[in-house]
Order: structure tokens, then sequence, then C-alpha cells
């Protein structure tokens, strides 16, 4: 099956296409000479997910999905939350994020307990013959303080799942894929599929 994911980020693409196997057909917006960049104005994730698929689908009319997701610290009330790909700025540098995070939860420490509970949210909006069908997975674990690993993008070398020793960056393709967020939502979106 082909189905276009409107997405602009490399790391993204690449998992879905390994958490989603040979049975489909992940499609790049720009190897269809679209630009996936949209602008997110949304207030929550399901609305954010919904702009960057319904976008697509107005410019293909074809069966696509979107994944909007971010991480959420306890500490920081939230944040970054849905900001999380600008966190520190419009050029989505995955080290001024990770910065940023780790200077907010400094300073929170300097006056509270320590807190470092944080999780991973993926919502991704499927739109199938013109329907929309809504897909949420879920990564809880917490931060360290130091970057460590390789692997993934985004906040993976700070985000230790629960019950790993490991950060995501630490791990390797398939064991991440195996917990994370986005393999949780897409595996849904994949039984949906099935099932039709
Ligand atoms: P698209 O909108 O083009 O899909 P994006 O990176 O801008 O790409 P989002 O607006 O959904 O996507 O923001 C997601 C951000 O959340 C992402 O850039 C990372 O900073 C963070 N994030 C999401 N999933 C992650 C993961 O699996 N590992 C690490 N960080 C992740």
């Amino acid at each position: 099956m082909k189905l276009i994911f409107s997405t602009g980020n490399k790391g993204k693409l690449k998992e879905a296409r390994q958490i989603l196997g040979n049975e489909y057909e992940i499609i790049s917006p720009y190897d269809m000479g679209i630009d996936p960049d949209v602008e997110e104005t949304g207030s929550t994730f399901e609305e954010n997910s919904i702009i960057k698929a319904e976008f697509l689908h107005k410019a293909t009319v074809m069966d696509c999905f979107a994944d909007d997701s971010g991480m959420i610290v306890d500490c920081l009330d939230g944040r970054p939350g849905i900001y999380s790909a600008r966190y520190a700025g419009e050029s989505k540098d995955f080290d001024d994020n990770i910065f940023k995070v780790i200077e907010e939860i400094k300073e929170y420490e300097k006056t509270h307990e320590t807190n470092r509970n944080a999780a991973f949210v993926c919502v991704v909006t499927l739109i199938l013959g013109g329907e929309k069908y809504f897909f949420e997975g879920r990564l809880d674990g917490h931060l360290i303080m130091e970057k460590r690993g390789t692997g993934g993008f985004g906040y993976d070398p700070i985000f230790v799942p629960e019950g790993s020793e490991k950060t995501l960056s630490e791990m390797s393709e398939e064991e991440k894929n195996a917990l994370s967020h986005r393999g949780d939502a897409l595996r849904k979106m994949a039984e949906f599929l099935k099932k039709r």
C-alpha cells in the first residue's frame, strides 16, 4: 500500500519506513516535488497533526498521514510540548533545543526538588479515502543532564525510557522503534489498515 508521509523530518521518515515494513511504500513529499513545511498554528498535537495531513492531502489527493510529536517535561509544566521542534529557534537545531531544556531544568532545580520525568507523545492523522483517523502513542521516561549515544534524532540523547538504562540514542533502531511513541502510534495505524 502506498502512503505519503507529510513530514520534512528525515528521522521520522526513516523510523516510519522501518516500523511499517515492506507492506507499505512510504513516500516523502519531496519525492513528489512538494515542500511539506506548513505553519503549525494549532494548540495541540492533534490540531497540528491534522494541519500537516490536510495540507498534503489537498496537494496530492492521495492517502497520506502526518505525525505531530514532542517531548513533555514534568518540571517544565509540559514544555517544550508542541514547540519541541523549534524550542530554541526556527533553525530546529537538535543540540540547541537540548541545551535549552537542560538549562531550564537546572534553573528549576535551584529552587525545587529534582523531578526529571518526561514523556514523548505522538499523534498520527491518517487521511484515507478522504476520511480522517487518529492514532496516539506515548513513551514515558526521564531525562539525563548530558547527552549519551549517537542514534536517533531530536531529544533522544537525553531521554531514558522507563525500565531502560540506555538513552534512546544508545539503542539500535529496532530497540527504539519497539518502544517509541511513534512505533506505538504507527503500529496502531497498521492494525487499523489491516482490518479494513
Ligand atoms: P514535521 O513537522 O515536518 O513532521 P518536525 O520535526 O517539525 O517535522 P514536529 O513539529 O512534530 O515535527 O516536532 C517534533 C519534534 O519533537 C522533533 O523535531 C523533535 O525535536 C521532538 N521529537 C519527536 N519525536 C522524537 C523522537 O522520536 N526522538 C527525539 N525527539 C523527538
